[in-house]
């Protein structure tokens, strides 16, 4: 090679060297504000970019990968980066694009993915941007830190009740907006139709036939072995908080919330605690927290819902460096009905024509949906806005609260669809499609796209499976829950088709329900004659299918008796602080120690 070669060649290289750096020095800009990274060049270069801009991620940060698979480079090369990645102890998540062509309309993405357009539009697809400049193939790598999860989960609050439901009594506009802003839920079932078994199979992903938590008293522990949505995150590097009521295990039982992933959890541990706004004490990882001026009941000085709202907000700011679970199990609406006459929330209510307790109740919700906008204007406030995905469902079916003449349903009738005056069967406590349905809606800017309605059937054994598939957590083995994040952020943003369940269960006080479709059956106790409706026709279960169709009913009896096992639950080590709490109900006397009747409205409080 003569010199003048050398000097052409040199002159070469040290051009693709200033292009190059140039190349990381963006690279590594996009990578710093968490952006998506699009770009062309020969694959070893690409990986090196690649591998130079994980290098900006603090270790443990999940990346996602998605490659196509028909570029055969590219398949090599993913797999050299995850190699590399995984050394360098992240959790890779890995994507092939050609996955998606074996249905129908995803085959178009896998062949637009040659044009630098289409591989723009898949990137844009995702919530991302193409970095300007960078390229034109079809390499699409994606750099994901983990996102912030927070769910609301109201107590009590039915189908109708808010706003965006329609309810024509109850002014929700922060619940109404957030709706608008993200997805709202047609079909979104709670996990059983009461407060403590929903909650199980919320927290660890299975349905009533698996769960151990299945009796309503708030005394029923879970296992200490088992694991819950905080848990399967905690590995990940998540900040885990509980704000609200428990209902899965008292103190000194196998299932106090500490132990199973929270760092924190601030609230009620028992459902009897939380029958009072004003209790003598709220719970902190197992210890007593004094309310100031409060002794049980329906009045005092320090309402719980302040409090517990002002530990949400401290552990959201406290954490916003870092990625963050807050389960927010709030306690209004439920009764007792009780409200602060200085609460804003009251004023909007109390000259309405309605019984006191559906004044206060109206109110209590209107107090949740200030609180939900005060979160999600924190989260805007601390920046976290694009990075925290944020659901908000009821906890079980609604309750017909508050009927008169005039509204056999309810003054709120949250079983009775306001626009239409269809009506779901049963309420509360029954597996009839009322005690089951839930008000629900997701926010995600960027990620979910504003103003959908879903129809998607899903239900709380769910949660857990979306949440691990969302951050690369892993879901215990034994779940029954499907992931639903393909139908929440998009198919082509989740790398997959959303999946549907063979079939839903739930199991309750002697009921069982099954679910296939739009198939429903029902059985209202072990020995009671199968009911069968098609909720397509019959949303509101009134004709019995049962002998016209008893070929569907054979296998959902079939499904039924495959779902059911035996309940296995945790223990307790001592039950005295766990009394305690239930007592601190009135104030620290337990009523049936000098109630005239026996004690029997408190034992029926005890299940409510
Ligand atoms: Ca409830």
């Amino acid at each position: 090679m003569d010199s003048r070669q050398l000097e052409q060649e040199n002159a070469e290289l040290s051009k693709r060297i200033h292009a190059l750096s140039q190349r990381i020095q963006e690279l590594e800009r996009l990578v710093r504000m968490k952006k998506i990274i699009h770009t062309r060049t020969a694959t070893s270069t690409w990986m090196l970019l690649a591998i130079l801009g994980f290098s900006a991620l603090s270790s443990a940060e999940t990346v996602r990968l998605n490659f196509d698979p028909a570029t055969p480079q590219i398949a090599f090369a993913a797999g050299d980066i995850k190699a590399a990645l995984e050394k360098r102890k992240h959790t890779v998540q890995t994507h092939n694009l050609a996955a998606l062509a074996e249905g129908g309309s995803s085959k178009k993405i896998v062949r637009a993915v040659a044009t630098d357009k289409s591989a723009a539009s898949i990137l844009s697809a995702q919530g991302g941007k193409p970095a300007a400049g960078l390229g034109t193939q079809a390499y699409a790598l994606r750099i994901t830190t983990k996102p912030n999860v927070v769910y609301i989960m109201s107590d009590e609050l039915g189908y109708f009740e808010p706003g965006f439901m329609g309810n024509p009594n109850i002014r929700t506009p922060n619940l109404d907006r957030f709706a608008a802003e993200g997805v709202k839920f047609t079909q979104c079932l709670a996990g059983s139709a009461v407060c403590a078994p929903t909650r199980c199979c919320f927290l660890t992903g299975k349905h009533s036939g698996h769960t151990s938590v299945r009796q309503n008293g708030g005394g029923t522990p879970l296992r200490a072995e088992e694991q819950t949505i905080a848990s399967i995150l905690k590995p990940l590097g998540y900040a885990t908080g509980g704000f609200g009521k428990w209902g899965n295990g008292g103190r000194g039982s196998t299932g106090v919330p500490e132990q199973h992933g929270f760092d924190v959890f601030f609230g009620y541990y028992d459902q009897v605690h939380a029958h009072t706004y004003y209790p003598p004490y709220l719970i902190r990882n197992s210890e007593e927290i004094p309310l100031a001026g409060n002794h049980g009941g329906s009045a005092g000085q320090t309402y719980s819902q302040y409090v517990i709202f002002d530990e949400t907000v401290k552990f959201i700011r406290a954490n916003k460096d870092r990625p963050f679970f807050a389960y927010l199990p709030f306690t209004p609406p439920h009764p007792n009905s009780d409200i602060p006459d200085t609460d804003a929330a009251w004023a909007l209510y109390k000259d309405k024509p309605w019984p006191e307790p559906a004044r206060r109740y109206a109110a209590m919700v209107s107090l949740l949906d200030r609180q939900i906008g005060e979160i999600m204007a924190l989260l805007k406030q601390l920046g976290l806005d694009e990075k925290t995905l944020v659901m908000f469902s009821g906890d079980n079916g609604g309750a017909d609260y508050f009927i008169t003449p005039e509204f056999p349903r309810g003054v709120h009738s949250a079983n009775k669809d306001p626009k239409t005056g269809v009506e779901f069967r049963g309420k509360k406590g029954r597996l009839y499609e009322g005690g089951l349905r839930l008000p629900a809606a997701a926010r995600w800017p960027g990620k979910i796209a504003p103003g959908r309605v879903s129809n998607h059937l899903w239900y709380f054994p769910d949660v857990l499976p979306t949440i691990a598939e969302l951050t690369g957590a892993k879901a215990p083995a034994d779940i029954d829950g499907l992931s639903l994040l393909p139908d929440l952020i998009g198919e082509a943003a989740a790398g997959r088709k959303q999946a549907q369940h063979e079939y839903l269960y739930w199991e309750n006080t002697g009921q069982t329900a099954v679910r296939m479709g739009d198939w429903k059956a029902y059985q209202a106790k072990p020995d009671a004659a199968w009911e069968l409706y098609d909720l397509r026709t019959d949303v509101s279960e009134r004709q019995d299918l049962a002998k016209t169709r008893p070929e569907i009913l054979a296998k959902l009896q079939a499904y039924a008796k495959a779902a059911h096992t035996l309940a296995i639950e945790g223990t307790f080590s001592t039950t005295v602080l766990h009394q305690r709490d239930r007592a601190a109900k009135w104030g620290g006397i337990l009523p049936w120690t000098k109630a005239k009747d026996g004690g029997k409205k408190a034992a029926a409080d005890n299940n409510r």
